[in-house]
């Protein structure tokens, strides 16, 4: 059966034909940024609050979740209110994300900056370093081993650091490499979109201590990192919590 994450890999294929015509990988390394010392995300997360706090506008499950939202102002009420790093959605077609908001999530905080899109070829993982990320995403569910092991060498060679996550064992398998320093668990399933905490418990048992472990998805109170804190995790990425109020980055405003 089809999936979403088929149709946005095969909807990426597409784009990045167009966009390497326009934009060709070379002018990447004459971008300012492109040469900015990163901020490592491991470090962040294990000194503060581990809270990855992410801009989503909107999502395959949440047809709109926050359209007005300004990424300067919530990234940097993320900073200010304690989250150890971004995530920036930079996908357009199914989360309404663009570079350029990871471009001014980078000039509103000092925190590390996740890029989050579904990355399959080195090209944007250039962009992603000239537009000011410190960490890339890789979705094993969307690539073979080998694709995992050359773009995570790849984008350590550029001085990113790498969260690949993982849904169930078969993929946890392939993902145990010594280029990947952040495992992510992503609770939701992405065939029916529902969300479950087990899924980080349940996995936990079989990442490695030397991998970050971080939860995604579907965190929407504190009791839920305490329980996770017990299962070894470090880092917990929410998204939808945060946007869905007036103020993503303060609660008590709505
Ligand atoms: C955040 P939530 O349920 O707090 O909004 O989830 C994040 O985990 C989710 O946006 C996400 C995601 C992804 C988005 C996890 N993996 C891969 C795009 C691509």
């Amino acid at each position: 059966m089809k999936t979403i994450l088929d149709d946005i890999i095969a909807n990426k294929i597409s784009e990045l034909n167009l966009k390497k015509q326009v934009v060709p990988a070379s002018q990447f390394e004459k971008m300012a940024l492109f040469h900015r010392k990163t901020v490592s995300i491991t470090s962040a997360i294990r000194n503060g609050s581990g809270i990855i706090a992410e801009f989503k506008r909107r999502s395959p499950s949440k047809p709109a979740i926050n359209m007005n939202a300004r990424v300067q102002n919530v990234t940097l009420g993320y900073q200010e209110a304690g989250a150890s790093a971004i995530s920036v959605l930079t996908d357009n077609k199914f989360f309404g994300g663009s570079l350029d908001d990871l471009l001014l999530a980078r000039a509103s905080v000092t925190i590390p900056v996740l890029r989050k899109d579904f990355i399959i070829e080195e090209y944007q993982i250039l962009e992603a370093k000239a537009n000011g990320a410190d960490v890339i995403l890789l979705i094993a569910a969307a690539l073979r081993k080998q694709e995992l092991k050359n773009l995570s060498k790849f984008a350590q060679s550029l001085g990113l650091e790498v969260l690949l996550e993982v849904h169930n064992e078969e993929e946890l398998e392939k993902s145990l490499l010594p280029s990947v320093n952040l495992l992510g668990v992503n609770n939701r399933n992405l065939k029916t979109f529902e969300t479950n905490i087990n899924t980080s418990k349940e996995l936990s048992k079989r990442i490695p201590n030397d991998f970050v472990r971080v939860s995604e998805s579907g965190i929407s109170s504190p009791k839920t990192i305490t329980e996770l804190k017990a299962y070894g995790f470090e880092g917990f990425l929410i998204g939808e919590q945060l946007m869905k109020t007036n103020s993503p980055y303060d609660d008590t405003k709505t």
